[in-house]
């Protein structure tokens, strides 16, 4: 037998699972299936449910378990010995807020393994669907949250974090303010992770450190929920909250439904879910300050490894727990792949011809700059979407290309000044890490050499880490993470992307130049964009 774990990744558009043998130090199964296209009925758009509202982002959490089964079917189906995994884990999109009501725990309990996951919970909700991260309807709530704990920089000492729209709390202080006899209903709120946790262990799952960072309810230093948060939020907010759990916890043993349907083992260990970007920081190794990375996927982030709570006193960045115990900086940009895409599908290109032209432009973009806020934007804060050019001709698809991937790395050098880290190495993972040309744009805007991993699904990998990494404790072993992701970690060899001096210099003014023009369209937000 092999010691085989298992990394699930609930992310926006798709439902991941890696599987690690921490015998041979290697990934031996990556598979994804994408909602919308194998889930069709749920008739997402890139996972999302979209309304009349553009700030209103929900998604079905119905569609989630569903593709858990289609994806344990086609791992058996594909020949992984899924009664070889010791344990399971995952990660899920930050934020996001499913409702239970009083049938779940029952539900989860009692799984027929004779009938599918949705079938067996359909009935659980006491909301159909789940505002997720890129919701951004929630101002109002911020504010009010934001005033009871004491303004910005308060809010972020006690919480990691100001308040934003698509936290939970304030998520769920909208629900609790426009559909209050739903609230009432609901027994149990999850995140998505601890949601899909609680699906695999057959049990309400508690919230992990790392994704209980990103709710503004817990108190970032004692990692307990904070009263003061949870009353300004809702009123009798902590009954319907799980137990908070350090990373490594062992929720018990994975739900007999899974060993029924799919053969796992009976002792195969559910191991708590976090957050996708406290994953990623395992799956990519950074244990140490100064290790950075960059997430190019739905969303692109920007993180690293942080020794001690240090928070941003401005309000733009996060402090999350890391799946160590120690903290974790980032920042978060809406306006990533999909924005890229946007451009990408304006001008009838591939990704190889948007490529070529980014690689035709000259660093600078001969001046031409571009604000991409198709979507309503977290860093900086935008609330009403729009793209703003400026010295760029609309009709230039090169020009416009670069001006897009310039405008994301320039917004990343810009707002990551307050975690105060001059990164060593940036390493680079998400679909939109394989592109070289794009990578090269931000080492050179970063003048910092940019590597990628061996793995694209850092998020998955670290997931299945943190399960080798949960049940070693819970074999009463003392593991160290050095040793966990020692060579699974490993940047692909020749994947290094080095800065180019005269580019570098380049951007030292063409920095400065959009800083000025940002914080003026932020000013007058609105008012001189054009769609
Ligand atoms: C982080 C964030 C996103 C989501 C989706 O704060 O909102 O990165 O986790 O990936």
């Amino acid at each position: 037998m092999s010691s085989l774990f298992l990394g699930l990744d609930s992310s926006t558009q798709s439902l991941s699972a890696i599987v690690i043998d921490c015998d041979t130090r290697r990934v031996v199964y990556d598979n994804a299936l994408n909602f919308d296209s194998a889930l069709q009925h749920y008739r997402t758009q890139n996972g999302t449910l979209r309304s009349d509202e553009p700030l209103v982002v929900h998604s079905p959490p119905l569609m989630w378990v569903e593709a858990l089964d289609l994806l344990f079917a086609q791992m058996r189906r594909d020949g992984v010995v899924v009664g070889d995994i010791l344990a399971v884990s995952g990660s899920g999109q930050q934020h996001g807020s499913v409702y239970l009501n009083e049938r779940a725990a029952d539900a989860l309990a009692n799984l027929d393994p004779a009938r599918k996951l949705a079938e067996n919970l359909h009935g659980v909700f006491a909301r159909p669907t789940a505002p997720i991260w890129m919701d951004s309807s929630t101002s109002v709530e911020c504010a009010e949250i934001r005033e009871k704990l004491g303004g910005i920089e308060a809010t972020a000492r006690k919480t990691g974090s100001d308040t934003f729209e698509r936290f939970t709390g304030p998520q769920i202080r909208k629900f609790y303010k426009t559909e209050p006899e739903k609230y009432v209903k609901t027994t149990s709120i999850a995140l998505v992770s601890s949601f899909m946790a609680s699906v695999l262990a057959g049990r309400i799952s508690p919230i992990d450190h790392g994704d209980g960072a990103g709710m503004n309810l817990m108190d970032i230093e004692n990692k307990a929920w904070l009263q003061t948060a949870l009353d300004a939020t809702a009123p009798n907010l902590k009954s319907k909250l799980p137990p908070l759990a350090p990373s490594g916890t062992v929720i018990g043993a994975i739900s007999p439904y899974l060993v029924k349907r799919y053969g796992f083992r009976s002792e195969a260990q559910a191991v708590v879910w976090s957050g996708d970007n406290p994953c990623s920081l395992i799956g990519l190794g950074l244990l140490e300050e100064g290790m950075v990375a960059v997430s190019l996927g739905t969303s692109y982030t920007y993180f690293g490894y942080m020794e001690r709570c240090r928070t941003d006193a401005r309000g733009e960045g996060h402090v999350f727990v890391s799946p160590t115990g120690d903290y974790m900086s980032l920042i978060c940009f809406k306006n990533g792949s999909l924005a890229r895409q946007r451009i990408r599908d304006q001008y009838g290109l591939d990704w190889a011809k948007f490529n070529e032209l980014l690689k035709r432009t000259a660093p600078g973009n001969h001046g031409g700059i571009m604000l991409p806020w198709f979507e309503a934007e977290i860093v900086p804060r935008v609330n009403r979407p729009g793209v703003c050019r400026f010295d760029l001709d609309p009709k230039d698809a090169a020009a416009n290309c670069r001006a897009i991937v310039e405008a994301q790395m320039i917004s990343m050098r810009l707002h990551s000044q307050w975690m105060k880290v001059t990164p060593k190495t940036i390493l680079a993972t998400g679909g939109g890490a394989v592109n070289t040309p794009v990578l090269q744009i931000l080492a050179n805007v970063m003048r910092c050499p940019v590597s990628r991993i061996e793995v694209g699904k850092s998020a998955a990998l670290g997931a299945a880490l943190r399960a080798a990494h949960g049940w070693l404790l819970h074999a009463g072993k003392k593991p160290m993470w050095r040793d966990v992701v020692a060579g699974f970690t490993d940047p692909v060899p020749d994947s290094e992307v080095r800065p180019n001096t005269q580019a570098a210099r380049v951007y030292d003014k063409h920095v400065k130049r959009y800083a000025d023009l940002e914080a003026k369209a932020l000013v007058d937000q609105g008012t001189s964009r054009t769609r």
